[in-house]
């Protein structure tokens, strides 16, 4: 990927290419994450930032809640909107933090 782009641009290939990491290759269902690579990329990715990532039933309830379409499996769409989970707790805390200095 082109060297000349900013750190935010850097962020959005990672965010993109994390998902396409978890896509299976070989299903018959396209572009989307099985439950169970879902939970392999919680616990691999986001351990730090998510609690209970090793917790299936936490994990289940995770999917359950983000499978906007009850599929049973996460379109980007869907892990966008974890993505935008994780990232809203992240900016209240920078504002607090910015309103404290
Ligand atoms: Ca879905």
């Amino acid at each position: 990927m082109a060297d000349c782009y900013t750190e935010l641009e850097k962020a959005i290939v990672v965010l993109v290419e994390n998902f396409y990491k978890y896509v299976s290759k070989h299903s018959l269902v396209k572009n989307k994450i099985s439950k169970s690579s879902f939970r392999k990329m919680l616990q691999k990715e986001l351990s730090h930032m998510l609690t209970d990532t090793g917790n299936r039933k936490a994990a289940d309830k995770l999917i359950q809640d983000l499978d906007a379409n009850h599929d049973g499996r996460i379109s980007f769409d869907e892990y966008w909107a974890l993505i935008g989970g994780i990232s809203s707790p992240i900016a209240n805390l920078i504002r607090e933090q910015e309103q404290q200095s």
